[in-house]
């Protein structure tokens, strides 16, 4: 089988969980769809997406333009699927309303197409009052006397309702579809790209990039054809991602140019992005005022720098005038910031604000800011103490256009690490976590790794107000207490870097495809069920497929994430990767006497950092209880964090019933037999996938047995050379 092969029998880019046959079911259907007089470009997606699905699979399509007469009822029902823009009373933040009945509703004059609504379902949801009450991105999805009709506010939620019926197929248009009403949950799902324009000596054309070269530069400008981005902006908008920046928050000299001499290129791209209901923003240079504007400082406090400043967002607006924004690393392993003036973060930040504000656009302002010239000889300096002790009392502080992104955990991406204290911190500012789908720590997408459940777990903790507000309510402005009115809390949203590239299977690893689509849909649904999401993808990705496909599928990737953990470094400890190989591969000591600042200090007798308030860096004491107490106590503090937060002997006692050093031996081993069994597993769908995706699997897998053999082995030798502990199984050790 080779479907992405062309004619020619050369490689063409993978559709990823957007084939044609995907859209069979709703191809096949007689389709209504009436997009109402202010649907813009997204509302011309929608109907392009199902122009070409219903000529692909033989339905068809009737679009009801804006001003057109209305149609009888018994026409409006002989079709099999209705989608339809009605009224929006009000716009609350998008995730509130999930949570919480919308306040009594004004008067609002009839929609053209909410007569339409009540014929298509047969006066069901005009007589519950229904299409009054929609926020921004919702649907109803309502199957009324064999037909399906989705209603949505605005053109994206239209957009969100279309996909949402193809990832149902068939199930869409049974008599036992459920009727739903689905929006997001955050109100900002973004993804950052850390694309340069110029390769970067060091960290190549995207930095932590695994997938080939950027969609979006090439030879040093941005793309002539810019068709991989019109491509990519579908994917995104078919699970619900609504913002992207698109350039490293590293900001180099050229790309820090975009925000002026290259705003016509970037208007290009979100030309493409928009009809997809995707914003655009820029990560920008702190000290542009100096390094464009010819000023002698980009003091927060000097009017010209503020003017600099205005007027440099004005002209993004004029150019491009729904965009997004900016996103800013300052003060952060070498990237400028207020601090050279003697200014702190919300200065910084409320900077910039003020320049978007007339125009509408907000700031990401990175909280990873930490010492990166740490002495390794000073055992005070934590570096998972920084953003706490920079952000933290800054609370309130900074204006109301301003989204403070923090990373999920206190380090940096790590495969394990407790959720940043931050998030717990900061109750009077608008929050947005960071989650990293490129696998820069999880295996450089040679490996597998399914990361649904980590940001599944991320997004559910409950981190803050006596363990009932989790991070998802806390980015999205949801109270905790379920039972408590949720007032004007700050909304923030979700963020990641992403995973794409120019690659034909634009993640280089065809299954870290589902690692994209996982984070796109649990953004929007964060208490989905992550390995239903992965069957989800699979569905989505090779549909018709042999149950075989599913199977192994769930096999190999269900529990990767653990998988990947338990052949890499041990119990939350973090790092021991090859810093000399971008972060790929085992060097158990390869940050230990370093300026970075992760360290795990295994001596002869034990490892772990002391992270108490007792006797440790007293990091503990940044969080809320009940977790200050929980990860203080040896007694209670999780297994799988306990080296994050303990030093303790080899011979320490888990609740698992093992000792720290045999723990250590057995899962790198068990690991490692884990991923060699999948081998076998792939193999065996030869012939039942796509050939160019079976034979690219089949060499990364090759590579993962080889890079885990390699973990195991210098893991537990170096654990065993340190400790002279015997492994009590007696395998190998060198
Ligand atoms: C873009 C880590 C990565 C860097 C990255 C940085 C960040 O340190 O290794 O490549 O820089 O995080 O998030 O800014």
């Amino acid at each position: 089988m080779s479907a992405t092969d062309n004619a020619l029998g050369t490689a063409t880019v993978h559709p990823a969980w957007l084939p044609d046959a995907a859209f069979a079911p709703l191809g096949s259907r007689r389709v209504l769809v009436a997009v109402g007089p202010d649907a813009g470009p997204v509302g011309a997606t929608v109907v392009d997406e199902v122009r070409r699905a219903t000529a692909t699979h033989g339905g068809s399509l009737t679009v009801l333009a804006p001003g057109e007469a209305l149609p009888d009822a018994a026409s409006v029902r002989s079709h099999d699927l209705v989608l339809v823009v009605a009224s929006r009373a009000h716009t609350r933040g998008s995730g509130a309303a999930r949570q919480v009945p919308p306040p009594a509703l004004a008067e609002q004059p009839p929609h053209p197409n909410d007569p339409l609504v009540a014929a298509a379902t047969d006066g069901a949801l005009v007589a519950t009052g229904g299409v009054a009450d929609f926020s921004p991105d919702m649907f109803v999805r309502v199957r009324a006397a064999g037909t399906t009709v989705v209603v949505a506010g605005d053109a994206t939620g239209l957009l969100y309702g279309m996909h949402d019926v193809v990832r149902l197929g068939e199930t869409a248009f049974g008599d036992c579809a459920i009727d739903v009403t689905d929006l997001p949950v955050a109100p900002v799902r973004m993804l950052d790209h850390w694309d340069n324009i110029d390769v970067h000596p060091v960290m190549g054309q995207v930095e932590r990039g695994y997938a080939g070269g950027s969609i979006f530069y090439a030879d040093g400008r941005v793309r002539e054809d810019l068709s991989r981005v019109a491509a990519y902006a579908r994917l995104l908008g078919s699970i619900g991602i609504n913002a992207v920046a698109i350039n490293n928050v590293n900001v180099h000299r050229t790309e820090a140019r975009l925000l002026t001499d290259g705003l016509a290129d970037v208007a290009r791209v979100a030309d493409l992005f928009r009809p997809h209901g995707v914003r655009t923003y820029l990560s920008v240079s702190f000290a542009s005022p100096v390094v464009l504007g010819g000023l002698p400082t980009s003091d927060p406090a000097d009017p010209d720098v503020q003017a600099w400043w205005a007027a440099a967002a004005d002209r993004v607006y004029a150019t491009i005038p729904d965009f997004g924004g900016f996103v800013v690393k300052a003060d952060s392993e070498g990237q400028p910031g207020p601090f050279a003036y003697g200014r702190d973060h919300a200065d910084g930040a409320n900077l910039l604000a003020r320049a978007l504000r007339p125009h509408g656009g907000t700031v990401f302002w990175r909280a990873f800011v930490y010492n990166h010239e740490q002495d390794w000889r000073d055992r005070r300096t934590d570096r998972a103490r920084a953003a706490y002790d920079h952000f933290a009392p800054l609370d309130g502080r900074f204006d109301d256009n301003v989204v403070l992104q923090v990373k999920y955990g206190p380090i940096d991406f790590q495969t394990r690490e407790p959720i940043s204290p931050v998030l717990a911190a900061m109750p009077r500012t608008r929050l947005a976590v960071e989650l990293q789908v490129t696998q820069e720590y999880t295996g450089h997408q040679k490996h597998v790794c399914y990361l649904g459940p980590l940001w599944s777990q991320v997004l559910g903790f409950p981190l803050a107000e006596d363990a009932t507000r989790d991070v998802a309510r806390i980015v999205s402005g949801l109270p905790g207490h379920r039972d408590t009115p949720s007032g004007d809390l700050p909304a923030g949203g979700i963020t990641a870097v992403s995973n794409v590239g120019d690659d034909e299977f634009w993640t280089g690893h065809p299954l870290a495809q589902a690692n994209l689509y996982a984070y796109g849909r649990l953004a929007w649904e964060p208490e989905a069920d992550p390995v239903a999401l992965l069957d989800e993808w699979i569905g989505l990705t090779f549909p018709g497929a042999d149950p075989r496909v599913r199977e192994t599928l769930h096999t190999l990737m269900d529990h990767s994430w653990l998988t990947y953990e338990a052949y890499t470094a041990p119990l939350g400890v973090g790092f021991m990767v090859d810093p000399g190989r971008m972060h790929y591969g085992p060097n158990v000591d390869g940050y230990e006497y370093s300026k970075w600042g992760t360290y795990h200090f295994a001596d002869r007798d034990g490892i772990g950092v002391d992270r108490t308030v007792a006797t440790g860096t007293g990091y503990t004491g940044q969080y809320p209880a009940p977790w200050r107490e929980m990860y203080e106590d040896l007694a209670t503090c999780p297994d799988e964090l306990l080296l994050f937060f303990h030093h303790v002997p080899y011979g320490h006692v888990l609740h698992s019933g093992k000792t720290v050093v045999q723990h250590i031996y057995d899962s790198r081993a068990d690991a490692v037999d884990v991923v060699t069994s999948w081998v076998d597993a792939w193999a065996a769908l030869d012939g039942l996938v796509p050939d160019r995706l079976h034979a690219r699997v089949t060499e990364r897998l090759a590579e993962q047995v080889r890079s885990a053999t390699e973990w195991r082995d210098q893991v537990r030798s170096y654990f065993f050379r340190k400790s002279g502990v015997p492994d009590a199984t007696g395998r190998p050790i060198y």
